[in-house]
């Protein structure tokens, strides 16, 4: 078998999911630290100039859910999915429900958040507008016991975990709330997902790489300034 390489860089909740589901799934890889790039070179791999990229051997793969699809169908010793056609779709529904409506809205107050840049007023309003929507959304579906599917954490358990966790972040800066708080009844998953190895290897190396990244970036944001510890911590 051809070894995975996975090309990312340890601040990026999306590089973050895919590294700490191949731990899960005990699949030995290669981590190649890689940044974003708008280089043709690098979009031969990713059309988007985006990561996470997987060099599966048989291709380049980028979008985390096709990454992690991908993973289940080709090793499926240690399945992140469920079984059940209904939880399994159940399972996305979430996933695309924290992908659309929670990081993506997220996202577009990174610049101001962590970059060194500023958010407009106007986008700080509509993007709380959808967050509250998303939050009602996961109070109403997510009843961890102890993980969202099972007593495994699967994909939708690390998807939310790295998804949420910046999001936290981003709505404790700008908008003093917590979206984790918000949601609720996530405390016991929290610590149980921390608590686990490949969360532990992988948030240790997000926390060194996070202090350089916004340092280098003049970020407003500064981790201990937070109101209340991240959910890493
Ligand atoms: N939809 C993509 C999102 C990946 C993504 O946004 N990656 C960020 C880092 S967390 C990135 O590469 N940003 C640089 C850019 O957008 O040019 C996925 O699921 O993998």
């Amino acid at each position: 078998m051809t070894k995975l390489r996975l090309l990312g860089y340890p601040v990026s909740n999306y590089v973050n999911i895919v590294r700490a589901a191949l731990l899960e799934k005990e699949l030995p890889f290669e981590f190649v630290a890689t940044r974003s790039s708008q280089d043709a070179a690098f979009r031969e791999l990713s059309p988007l100039g985006k990561i996470p990229v997987l060099d599966t051997g048989e291709g380049s793969l980028t979008e985390t859910v096709a990454i992690l699809d991908y993973l289940d169908d080709v090793f499926p010793e240690m399945p992140l999915r469920p079984e059940a056609a209904f939880a399994r779709a159940r399972a996305r529904q979430t996933i695309n429900i924290i992908q659309l409506y929670v990081e993506a809205q997220a996202r577009q107050l990174f610049a101001g958040v962590f970059m060194g840049g500023t958010n407009l007023p106007t986008t700080e309003a509509s993007v709380r507008v959808m967050l509250d929507r998303a939050t009602a959304a996961l109070s109403q579906l997510l009843s961890p016991a102890p993980f969202f599917f099972g007593d495994r954490p699967g994909h939708v358990d690390i998807f939310a975990f790295y998804n949420l966790d910046i999001a936290d972040r981003v709505t404790r800066f700008v908008y003093d709330r917590s979206i984790i708080d918000e949601i609720g009844g996530l405390d016991d998953w929290l610590a149980a997902m921390r608590a686990r190895p490949s969360t532990r290897l992988v948030t240790t190396e997000f926390q060194s790489s996070f202090v350089t990244y916004l340092a280098d970036h003049g970020a407003a944001y500064r981790p201990d300034e937070s109101r209340r510890p991240p959910s890493y911590a």
